[in-house]
């Protein structure tokens, strides 16, 4: 399976972005925990240049609190200003806040000097389904972004102002202009930032088992209380299908419908809580 998925509004979303960067003090990058580094989409690089940039891996409350510390410790060997929130459950989303002041105070302190209070413009942006518009409800008094479990839900631009001193500004998800790491595509895909109707369901689940049959066997042996864990992971999928009972007329597993209830069990954090991605060495 080759995965692809660049709509029409991306390439508008990335044109409206670039327009709205030279209004922008700091920019307010989501990545998901469960894989930060196959978030980080070089097409951004262009539209923020040098604008500072604060990395916010959001919905950590689906990884291991280990896993927080690990990562926090490879982000910051490389500099990378980082802070981990849970904007579902508005959980540290203060860090985001602190850290957009911090690498913004260059220029609050150059506007004081004259005498004048700035108001930070920030732009919110990230892959799709990465919690952008949920990040901005949480830290405003009232729910102005539209949100859901399914990627490209934001479509235009949306200012939002969160307070006296602080306007975010919404943007759609946009995905690699060309995948071509696959194996970031696939983690995206498991993690439902990708369309769904674009991607062979089997074959995602497929790459999933033998993903987690990598990095979190026994989660997998006990989710599905299979007896151990065949080699080949179609085989798995057929005792996954088998264990939950899909079958199809003449007693026929229904492994595509096992294949969708696996990956809404790895999205919903269900079998685990893991992270896809592996920590480069530096
Ligand atoms: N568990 C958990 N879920 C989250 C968190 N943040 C967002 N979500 C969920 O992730 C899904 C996507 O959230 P959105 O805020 O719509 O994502 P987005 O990045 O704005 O997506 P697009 O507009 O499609 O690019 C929703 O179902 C949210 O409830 C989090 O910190 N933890
Ligand atoms: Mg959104």
């Amino acid at each position: 399976m080759h995965i692809h998925w660049f709509p029409g509004h991306m390439t508008k979303a990335i044109r409206m972005m670039t327009d709205e960067i030279k209004n922008i003090d700091g920019v307010i990058y989501v990545l998901d925990a469960r894989a930060p580094l196959s978030c980080i989409n070089p097409a951004f690089d262009s539209v923020i240049g040098s604008r500072p940039r604060l990395y916010v891996i959001n919905k950590f409350d689906l990884i291991e609190k280990t896993a927080v510390q690990r990562w926090t410790e490879y982000f910051n060997k490389l500099k990378m200003p980082t802070v981990f929130a849970d904007s579902a459950h508005k959980t540290d989303v203060i860090h985001v806040k602190n850290g957009l002041k911090l690498i913004t105070s260059k220029i609050t302190e150059k506007y004081k000097a004259r005498g004048i209070d700035k108001t930070i413009r920030a732009m919110v942006l990230g892959i799709p389904n990465s919690g952008k518009s949920t990040l901005i409800n949480s830290l405003s008094s009232e729910k102005k972004a539209v949100t859901g479990n399914r990627p490209g839900v934001t479509r235009g631009k949306q200012w939002i102002t969160i307070d006296n001193h602080l306007d975010l500004l919404d943007s759609p998800g946009v995905l690699y202009p060309d995948f071509s790491d696959q194996k970031k595509a696939t983690n995206l895909a498991l993690l439902g930032s990708i369309k769904d109707d674009i991607l062979d369901v089997t074959e995602l689940a497929i790459a999933g088992i033998t993903l987690l049959k990598k990095i979190a066997p026994s989660r997998l042996v006990e989710r599905y209380n299979l007896i151990a864990l065949n080699d080949d992971p179609f085989v798995v999928l057929e005792e996954i299908t088998k264990q939950r009972g899909y079958l199809l007329k003449g007693n026929v597993l229904d492994t595509e419908r096992g294949a969708t209830a696996f990956i809404n069990d790895l999205r919903k954090g269900l079998i685990g809580k893991f992270v896809l991605d592996t920590i480069p060495r530096t």
